[in-house]
């Protein structure tokens, strides 16, 4: 198999999600429904891997753990049932099926954002060393002796013998409202279902039929080409640029290593024209490719690429700026009249909303604050820490307005370790109510983070707009906030300012705009690509619509957009088409 199996998660919804999340199952079986239930003589212990803290090498073990197991014990059964051990393990992403939940977690608080408390009593929380000795010894060993979360001590250890109702918690162990509250946000593991990879194909001429790893096998090679990319990038060269990604991309879901026995397979590729198949076999050749050696040497390249990396600009201003002599970013700090990590309110105040976006002076303050901060927002986000950054942006969120829901999408959803920022998707719960509910919520909810000292900057606040067939641009038409959030995280290091997005959205095209903005980019652009050239529809962050009679269609899950869009579901973690 090419590829590794579970990374992450993505969220939860509530009931009636689920519910036609498992109605629309999309066009294949579920591999995980096909346990081997003419075995099935002992009770099957349902698990639930909680994600958060487990990274993703670990969480894809320990999912491969019970795969595994499960395969070498069907066939056992084949080989006499006398054979058979008495462990029965299945993986589940319902929290509240569960019967255990494996967690690396160990503080409650920590939990609490991802389990209900009231779940949580009624399970028996453990270590990933129980599901590894568990397999190991062939049967469910004591919960006792792996124990998570030490709150949970005697639940845990009860619950070895008796499932307990979830309801059976007695009043004084009831979350309050603002506990409620903490954990909108669950993260059942959905697996990489198999069977729907093999029906992508790495030779499709749309990424969004390509499966994707976030590692690929010729990994070092994409980041070579990649650099040339850059360079036509920050040269404002954009269809070299795009042949350059689609290069990439291509070779991101080639599943074997390149090596010069098989170089002649990748002709059958699309995108690889006879430019990039020659830099292909200088690298399995030298290991590099001259021309981003040459690229990565130049001060220009180096200048301008590392404008870029300050939010707010872009390849154009970065030349602007180099066509004035300036050359490094201390240059620009000098030349924007910016103190490093100084970013007072005076001379960087938040954006006073729509009034000023898009405007000249918005996108100089931004570059502002961008510079004053880069030494923070320079660095990347673990992905505890994106966990924690939601958790308590919900939690604030849960002051304003009650019964909403998160998803985190962009990189951190494609099972990235770590991030560059961090892309919350909102909506309210309620089907038929919530896009009432959730209108002007960012504004609010931005304030509000502002006066409790953890939003300082705005750098782009935008209104909600309908999805337009006829627009051809709409990059802009949710309710979304571009901020600086300060992050409290661990508390052994001081304050760290991160890069949030928050972006809300009605319930109907809720599913849309994670799609929208779980990336990657390339892959993005080919399901608009793919929605316009193949389906005559029309897709974006905003909406999914018709384009000969406008006809809107509202996915109620991740899986529906793909099927309206008539595409086999592809797991977040293999949306990678970008290097
Ligand atoms: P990173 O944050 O670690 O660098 O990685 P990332 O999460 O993949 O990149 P990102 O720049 O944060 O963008 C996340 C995804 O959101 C991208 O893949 C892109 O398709 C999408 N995206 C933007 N900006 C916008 C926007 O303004 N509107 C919409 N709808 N999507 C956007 O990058
Ligand atoms: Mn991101």
């Amino acid at each position: 198999m090419p590829f590794k199996r579970p990374l992450l998660s993505s969220h939860t919804t509530d009931d009636s999600e689920s519910q036609s999340d498992s109605s629309h199952g999309g066009p294949s079986k579920r591999r995980r429904v096909s346990s081997p239930r003419n075995i099935e003589k002992d009770k099957t212990v349902l698990v639930y891997i909680l994600q958060a803290k487990i990274d993703p090498e670990m969480m894809s073990e320990l999912a491969m753990l019970v795969e595994n197991y499960k395969v070498e014990r069907g066939n056992e059964s084949l080989e006499g049932p006398t054979s058979v051990s008495e462990l029965n393990l299945e993986l589940t992403g319902d929290v509240e099926k569960a019967d255990v939940i494996v967690t690396a977690t160990n503080m409650r608080q920590r939990l609490e954002r991802h389990v209900e408390w009231r779940i949580a009593k009624t399970k028996a929380i453990v270590t990933p060393l129980w599901l590894q000795d568990s397999v190991k010894s062939g049967r469910p060993v004591p919960y006792g002796s792996y124990i998570a979360v030490h709150h949970l001590e005697d639940e845990t250890s009860r619950s070895h013998d008796t499932v307990q109702d979830a309801s059976s918690g007695s009043p004084s162990n009831m979350p309050s409202e603002a506990e409620k509250q903490s954990c909108w946000q669950t993260e059942p593991t959905e697996l990489i279902d198999t069977t729907e990879v093999e029906l992508l194909s790495h030779t499709a001429k749309y990424s969004c039929l390509r499966p994707s790893p976030l590692v690929c096998p010729n990994q070092s090679l994409v980041k070579e080409i990649d650099v040339i990319r850059q360079g036509r990038n920050v040269e404002g060269e954009e269809r070299s640029m795009l042949s350059y990604s689609r290069a990439i991309s291509v070779i991101k879901a080639y599943p074997h290593v390149i090596t010069k026995h098989n170089i002649r397979d990748l002709h059958e590729l699309p995108f690889l024209g006879v430019k990039i198949l020659s830099m292909i076999e200088e690298f399995l050749k030298t290991g590099q490719i001259t021309e981003a050696q040459r690229m990565l040497a130049d001060p220009r390249f180096q200048s301008l690429s590392a404008f870029i990396t300050i939010h707010g600009i872009g390849p154009h201003t970065a030349r602007r700026l180099y066509d004035l002599g300036l050359r490094t970013l201390e240059e620009l700090e000098r030349y924007y009249e910016v103190k490093p990590g100084v970013s007072d309110e005076e001379t960087m105040p938040l954006l006073d909303a729509e009034a000023s976006a898009n405007t000249e002076a918005a996108g100089e303050q931004s570059i502002k604050i961008g510079l004053a901060l880069r030494h923070d927002l320079g660095q990347t986000i673990p992905r505890d820490e994106v966990e924690e950054i939601n958790g308590t942006i919900m939690r604030e969120l849960g002051h304003i307005q009650k019964g909403c829901k998160s998803v985190i999408a962009g990189g951190y959803r494609r099972g990235k370790p770590q991030s560059n920022d961090v892309d919350i998707v909102i909506t309210h719960t309620d089907w038929n109510l919530g896009s009432q509910k959730v209108k002007g919520l960012c504004r609010k909810l931005v304030q509000r983070l502002h006066e409790q000292g953890l939003v300082t900057h705005v750098m782009h606040l935008s209104g909600f707009h309908e999805h337009n067939v006829l627009r051809t641009h709409h990059w802009d038409s949710l309710e979304k906030a571009l901020t600086v959030f300060v992050s409290r995280h661990n508390s052994s290091r001081q304050n760290v300012y991160r890069r949030v997005d928050l972006i809300f959205t009605a319930p109907e095209v809720f599913w849309t705009a994670v799609v929208g903005w779980t990336g990657s980019t390339m892959f993005e652009r080919d399901l608009r690509l793919w929605a316009k050239q193949q389906k005559g529809m029309k897709f974006d962050s905003s909406g999914i619509s018709r384009r000969h009679d406008s006809k809107l269609y509202h996915p109620r899950t991740e899986r529906d957009v793909f099927k309206v869009l008539g595409l086999v579901y592809i797991h977040p973690t293999l949306r990678n088409a970008d290097a």
